[in-house]
């Protein structure tokens, strides 16, 4: 009898897959790899939000789909490595909108989280939103996705069987993972210039979506523990990373939630079609380096504290006016988790915020479309996502609240 790779087995390979792939492909990652793991073996801080083997080896990734039928699809894949919906972000509400919305694929147990925590965070094109597509547009958009194939058929069943099975045989598993990563690499086939250039100009991240034949890992962002002291390493190495860093800002006490910086990949060679059908060479700017720390979860009631201090002009002159200086305060107060309320043992925060992933995004496009005018028409909400993607998208408070409480 041949054994068994378990889903978690499974899903170590893929992350690692892909870091393997988009290091080939994206070589500044590398270095951003390097650095982070200096960073991180250099901190002599608290470790309470996890060990050094743990946060060294974390990463998270982004992909952008067209369509509700191939955000589906994605679930179905990534439900073969134990990542299941979690959240519902609505980046058309950001304070510079994106034509998105978004949901992260993750484990949701903590022992599976501990085993390996990857996961991806998963935008959708909201192309039936008519405040940034036209009808005439909306309908090219819909037909161009649907024509195309991005995943298949035959590797979305197996991800189906082996998602259903908890599991598959040794000696399939290479091939499966393999087909998986490969699903996420850049094309090489020539993009119709005209039409990327066509969508570009209503949104970067429209063309980036739908105005190529194919998805890509767009990219991978590795965890530190002292995300200030990278951001310096980085800069030291002449990296010209992003103004400022996303999130909440560096505070003296317990640091919540997630921080995030990044920097603009450099152009990448792609080729391209022209009217007349001839094929050049080109480069295309979309892809980035990435990276993060990551913090305490907030209850509600501490989250409410968040937007509050975030809302004024400068978070850190007012961060001791919303939060307490101490663990054993904020659990006591009830704003943040902690296993069985011990302010020792922090529940670490392990989704994402939508105005840094709105950030994030923006930061790295030469422009995109500006405020959008006129209410929202359309039906994206994170009901509909789950109906259209026939998962049940996790409520991250009620993970949190589950963790708290093991
Ligand atoms: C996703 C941007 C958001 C994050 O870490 O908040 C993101 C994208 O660029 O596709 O990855
Ligand atoms: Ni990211």
């Amino acid at each position: 009898m041949s054994s068994r790779i378990e889903i978690w087995q499974l899903r170590a390979q893929f992350a690692a897959g892909l870091s393997q792939m988009y290091g080939a492909e994206v070589p500044a990652y590398h270095t951003l790899v390097e650095v982070s793991s200096e960073v991180n073996r250099a901190h002599t801080g608290e470790l309470r939000l996890g060990s050094l083997e743990r946060v060294t080896a974390e990463r998270h990734g982004a992909i952008r789909v067209g369509s509700p039928a191939e955000l589906a699809q994605v679930a179905a894949l990534f439900s073969a490595f134990g990542m299941s919906p979690v959240g519902f972000y609505d980046l058309r509400e950001a304070a510079s909108p994106i034509p998105v919305v978004s949901t992260a694929f993750r484990p949701v147990e903590p022992d599976e989280l501990a085993r390996n925590p990857f996961r991806v965070f998963t935008s959708m094109l909201t192309a039936a939103d008519d405040r940034f597509f036209s009808a005439d547009l909306r309908g090219r958009v819909q037909r161009f996705v649907e024509d195309r194939q991005l995943f298949d058929p035959a590797l979305i069943a197996a991800a189906r069987r082996i998602a259903a099975a908890g599991g598959c045989p040794v000696d399939e598993a290479a091939d499966f993972v393999a087909a998986a990563v490969s699903a996420f690499a850049l094309s090489r086939e020539p993009i119709d210039r005209a039409w990327y250039d066509e969508l570009s100009a209503v949104s970067a991240v429209a063309a980036d979506i739908a105005g190529v034949t194919s998805t890509h890992i767009n990219h991978l962002t590795p965890r530190v523990l002292d995300i200030d002291e990278l951001q310096r390493a980085m800069t030291e190495r002449g990296i010209t990373m992003i103004d400022h860093i996303q999130g909440p800002p560096r505070v003296d006490g317990p640091q919540v939630l997630l921080r995030q910086t990044s920097f603009r990949a450099l152009a990448e060679p792609r080729r391209f079609r022209s009217p007349t059908g001839q094929v050049s060479d080109g480069t295309l700017r979309v892809r980035f380096g990435e990276v993060e720390q990551r913090g305490v979860a907030l209850t509600p009631a501490g989250r409410a504290r968040f937007d509050a201090a975030m809302a004024a002009p400068d978070p850190a002159a007012v961060w001791h006016d919303h939060f307490p200086a101490t663990d054993a305060e904020m659990a006591a107060a009830g704003l943040g988790y902690y296993v069985d309320g011990d302010p020792a043992r922090p529940v670490v925060y392990e989704d994402f915020l939508p105005a840094s992933a709105a950030g994030i995004f923006r930061s790295n496009l030469d422009s995109d479309a500006s405020a959008v005018e006129g209410g929202d028409t359309t039906d994206y909400s994170q009901d509909w996502m789950a109906g259209q993607i026939d998962h049940y998208i996790h409520d991250p408070y009620d993970l949190y609240e589950k963790v708290a409480r093991s």
